[in-house]
């Protein structure tokens, strides 16, 4: 099953690797992850859609990747502006006007470095080629998060806190950026939750905890106020949470929805809470969907 196209270019100098990775951040791409091992950095730039084509036929010379942006006005500008503070008019030389395609689109080339061109295109048609709505990315790189996690039922509640840590860390959040609280059960969720969110130290907080129905009331008791409080304290205080509370019959329901077969509420928690702090800021920014 395929699951992404990666592009690598080898930058060989460190300089030109840092430009290319400066270019890319200016020109507004979400990073990645990227990587440091003792024999090679990676630095990734993520993009929200990637497909390889083939061509036949009449093509405008464009390089060999190409990068679909919602405006081409605000990318040329971004290009430019990279290309004199890191070279002045001699760099701006790299940039080639916007031109018009036979597909009725725009596009231009640039090489942020000698050697390594891009071609940045977008539909002239307004209605072409645009998302239908404004989405969050899953990048949680610089983002700081909570964790607030209940101690009852941990069997259930460590694997919901691993999978929530799996997703922060695979989505580039940083350890040292993750606070873990831990509360008794879920009833204490919601309070902790508020307290963390009320500093606003965090972008925002994943809420992990399991009701396991008993054979007293107590569960309803408790089911009900802890979404409440969870949503109450995002409202009140416009952080996001994640909810990551379980409400199960069975042990083996719980079980199921921790990472055996129904996925793993912990780390759907933590993606949600990803997206939405990336989608906040976009509307936040007035960005274009
Ligand atoms: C008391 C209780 C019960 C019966 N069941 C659960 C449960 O299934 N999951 C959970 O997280 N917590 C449970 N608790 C504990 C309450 O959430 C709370 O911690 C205590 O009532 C103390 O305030």
């Amino acid at each position: 099953m395929i699951k992404g196209i990666s592009i690598l270019r080898r930058a060989e100098e460190k300089a030109v690797y840092e430009r290319l990775s400066s270019f890319f951040s200016a020109i507004g791409f979400a990073p990645g992850a990227g990587w440091k091992d003792a024999v090679s950095t990676g630095a990734s730039f993520l993009a929200p859609l990637g497909n390889l084509e083939f061509v036949h036929g009449k093509f405008p010379s464009v390089a060999d990747v190409m990068f679909e942006v919602t405006s081409l006005d605000q990318a040329y500008q971004a290009a430019e502006r990279w290309l004199r503070a890191n070279g002045g008019d001699a760099a701006v030389k790299r940039l080639g006007e916007p031109t018009d395609s036979d597909w009725k689109a725009r596009l231009f080339t640039v090489e942020p470095e000698p050697g390594f061109a891009f071609t940045f295109w977008a539909w002239t048609d307004p209605l072409r080629g645009k998302p239908i709505a404004m989405e969050g990315d899953l990048s949680a790189e610089g983002m700081k998060f909570a964790i607030v996690v209940a101690r009852w039922n941990a069997v259930i509640t460590d694997r919901l806190l691993e999978g929530a840590l799996d997703a922060l860390l695979r989505s580039g959040a940083k350890r040292n950026d993750i606070q873990i609280v831990r509360v008794p059960g879920a009833w204490e969720v919601p309070a902790a939750a508020t307290t963390i969110a009320e500093q606003k130290k965090v972008d925002a907080i994943v809420t992990l905890g399991c009701l396991i129905r008993g054979e007293t009331a107590h569960y309803e008791a408790i089911y009900n106020e802890v979404s409440r409080g969870i949503g109450q304290s995002q409202q009140d205080t416009g952080i996001p949470h994640g909810f990551g509370v379980l409400t199960c019959e069975t042990l083996e329901q719980a079980l199921n929805r921790a990472g055996i077969k129904a996925g793993n509420k912990g780390f759907e928690a933590a993606s949600a809470a990803i997206e939405m702090v990336s989608v906040k800021r976009k509307i936040a920014e007035g960005g274009q969907a």
